[in-house]
């Protein structure tokens, strides 16, 4: 790693009554969520699935792009586009969600994309499985880290680099690992890693490496920036903190009726409407959620669409019959390893896997 300027100071936290600024904003116009309303497609489609960037879509030519395996290997090998495609095909559908969301709702808020509820989509990815690529490289039986390198670059925090995630041996040998070529049926989109990008269901989104060039496995803990000083919870600047890994349960709640421009709080009108939305978990299945139509004093439990698969969200809804006045709904999703979400922020420095129950605040108003 090359350091330009200032050396891997901590993400700042912002003054209690700081505004987001023009640099936050830059970042959220480039990097958008999915309108909620779309949490209506069980897959959500290409345009409208969330996107993050950390610095330039690079300029990959699938032609001639080839995806290396080296490091601790018996045998080297180099893949083009076609010879991926010629190796057993996989789908699966996948929420992908990152692990800033959340970020802008905290106090204090950590000052990076300033996500709110809205970074998450579920998309299905085709490609081939990772496990059967790295057996036939021969992993040494002394590797740690498997390491995946995207073909973008650029400067964090004063650090200049690649971006480079790696995942422990045993999770990238996890079956459920795709190299993806393929989003909803079609090439993938420049924007979500075209020709190539990383799958790993249940993970927060910075595991699925984008533009992926290069696969080396490694004897020691990488000690890369992405893994090293970003995505860890720490509760303060010189706290080593743990490392994000998996995704934390989540319920989002479709705004019901129609919104003000403004402010987007929801017009309704009275009498029986279905509330509706996703949950998922990238612990354990989705085993219940519920319902609150008062900020969190009262939880009523929500039905349960069948799953989509093990890595998809899950429908749930909640018949409701309001009368006029002034609602605050959020769902609270529990999963099978018994995760649920708190009800007191859980505040980290990097602002990192924040799953606060949201709120949807609905105005009841007759015609
Ligand atoms: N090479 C590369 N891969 C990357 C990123 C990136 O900036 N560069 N961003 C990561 C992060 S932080 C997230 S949340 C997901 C977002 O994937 P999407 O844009 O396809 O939704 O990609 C991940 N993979
Ligand atoms: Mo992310």
């Amino acid at each position: 790693m090359t350091t330009v300027g200032e050396v891997s100071r901590p993400s700042r936290v912002a003054d209690p009554d700081e505004a987001i600024s023009a640099e936050e904003l830059q970042l959220a116009a480039r990097n958008h969520g999915i309108p909620l309303e779309a949490l209506r497609y069980d897959v959500t489609p290409a345009g409208l699935h969330y996107l993050l960037i950390h610095y330039d879509i690079p300029d990959v030519d699938p032609a001639t792009h080839t995806l290396t395996v080296d490091g601790a290997v018996a045998r080297p090998l180099a893949l083009d586009l076609a010879a991926l495609r010629e190796r057993p095909r996989v789908t699966h559908r996948v929420t992908l969600e990152c692990a800033g969301n959340g970020r802008a709702l905290l106090h204090p808020r950590p000052v990076s994309q300033p996500w709110l509820v809205e970074a998450v989509g579920n998309a299905e990815w085709t490609g081939t499985p990772l496990a059967p690529l790295l057996r036939e490289a021969g992993v040494a039986p002394e590797a740690v880290d498997v390491v995946f390198t995207g073909a973008d670059h650029g400067v964090e925090r004063g650090v200049e680099q690649d971006y480079q995630r790696a995942l422990p041996v045993a999770d990238a040998l996890r079956e459920e690992v795709l190299l993806a070529y393929e989003m909803n049926g079609a090439p993938l989109l420049p924007q979500h890693g075209a020709p190539l990008r990383l799958i790993v269901p249940g993970w927060y989104g910075m595991a699925h490496v984008k533009w992926l060039r290069g696969i080396t496995v490694s004897t020691e803990e990488f000690t890369g920036y992405q893994n090293a000083v970003a995505y860890r919870l720490r509760r303060d600047a010189d706290d080593p903190g743990e490392p994000v890994t998996r995704i934390e349960p989540r319920a989002l709640v479709r705004p019901p009726g129609f919104p003000d421009f403004m402010s987007r709080t929801r017009m309704l009108r009275p009498g029986p409407c279905t509330v509706d939305g996703r949950a998922w978990s990238g612990h354990a299945p989705v085993m219940s959620v519920e319902v609150t139509t008062d900020g969190g004093a009262n939880w009523a439990p929500a039905m349960l669409d069948a799953a989509g698969g093990d890595w998809s969200w899950r429908r749930w809804r909640f018949e409701w019959s309001p009368e006029p006045g002034r609602y605050v709904l959020g769902a609270r999703a529990t999963d099978a390893s018994g995760r649920t979400q708190p009800v007191e922020q859980p505040w980290n420095r990097g602002g990192f896997a924040n799953n606060l129950v949201q709120r949807v605040e609905v105005v009841v108003v007759a015609e």
